[in-house]
């Protein structure tokens, strides 16, 4: 497996000089995050990300993510312009040499929490998803904003774009999204871009919104949408791990024996109920999933490809972006990476 690390670009408290000092960091995981969603990301842009880690000892590994316009998880006429933008970007990364490219297909919302800086006994604090306080939570206020939203939106166009999901439900949204896949995948192909798409955060439907990727049966689905290795998935023990009903590890491995895992986010969750969890440390003893298991699964079927540490709580005083610090997650990395060093001994001397 390749460790990199998400990095934010120049406005990242994190600074590329501190990824490359975290033992074992091989590359960096990040986007152009000044063009507008839907717009073309040009070559310069991509090459410039990509020159400036290189002077920092580093490979511009994957992106994440390239964001999926609105229109196109609508499905409304307008997605056609978008759809040819967002082939036009993959052809611009595979020409730079972009290997791999995370993306996700939630509506409106990206990651939601309901707690950003939750006090855990040891004084460091973390991400927290509690249900009770998120059937509270209405985004319709204009008031809610979490780091990982789209926040251009002013209040009365996001109240417009909630109304119009009231005619996309789940099954329209499986169309919206095998019509998005049935064009981007062959431009991957072309482009020799592996597309990583990312399962929901959490993996279930809030604030009325549908999410459609969310467990074993849907990743299945989506995976039969167009056969291709190009078409794969990341593997998000975090997200995928939340609820209890899904077996990381078994998922892990079923995809990774059909050749489909083009990505892995790594982190643990601490399960407090059926749809409640408290973010915690990588250690399998910090959380609910066996982190031993998913790194012996990666080494069972060979994984070469990226991985990075996932969200990681504050300590040591840091401030930041909410579970984007450095410490936790270089503790994160270097755990991971002490967990693949015995498992690939292990397998030499089996
Ligand atoms: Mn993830």
């Amino acid at each position: 497996m390749e460790m990199i690390f998400r990095w934010y670009g120049k406005s990242d408290p994190v600074t590329l000089e501190n990824i490359r000092q975290i033992p074992g960091m091989k590359g960096i995981v990040s986007a152009i995050y000044d063009i507008a969603v839907g717009e073309v990301w040009p070559r310069e842009t991509i090459r410039e990300l990509k020159e400036t880690t290189k002077r920092h000892g580093l490979e511009l590994s994957v992106i994440e993510s390239v964001p999926v316009h609105e229109d196109i998880k609508l499905g409304k006429p307008t997605r056609e312009k978008y759809i040819e933008n967002y082939q036009q970007t993959l052809r611009n990364l595979g020409a730079e040499g972009i290997k791999v490219v995370c993306y996700n297909f939630m509506p409106v919302f990206d990651w939601t929490r309901t707690d950003l800086a939750f006090d855990l006994p040891d004084g460091s604090n973390a991400l927290i998803f509690e249900e009770a306080v998120a059937q509270k939570m209405d985004p319709r206020t204009g008031e809610l904003e979490l780091p990982g939203w789209d926040t251009s939106y002013t209040k009365d166009e996001l109240n417009a774009l909630l109304d119009e999901y009231q005619a996309v439900d789940e099954e329209k949204l499986w169309e919206n999204l095998a019509y998005f896949i049935k064009k981007i995948i062959p431009v991957a192909a072309e482009a020799d871009v592996k597309m990583a798409l990312h399962p929901d955060d959490p993996p279930f439907s809030i604030f009325g919104l549908p999410r459609i990727i969310t467990d074993q049966d849907s990743l299945e689905r989506f995976i039969q949408l167009y056969d291709s290795p190009y078409n794969g998935l990341t593997m998000c023990s975090g997200s995928l791990g939340s609820i209890a009903s899904n077996d990381f590890v078994k998922m892990l491995r079923y995809f990774l024996d059909k050749e489909r895992v083009n990505f892995v986010h790594a982190r643990n969750v601490k399960l407090v109920g059926p749809r409640s969890f408290q973010e915690a440390a990588h250690l399998s003893s910090a959380g609910s999933i066996d982190m031993y298991e998913v790194i012996k699964a990666l080494s069972d079927f060979n994984y070469h490809g990226p991985i990075r540490p996932d969200h990681g709580r504050m300590i040591w005083g840091e401030t930041g972006k909410p579970g984007y610090g450095l410490y936790d997650r270089a503790l994160g990395a270097t755990y991971l990476n002490g967990l693949w060093e015995a498992t690939q001994k292990q397998r030499n001397e089996g």
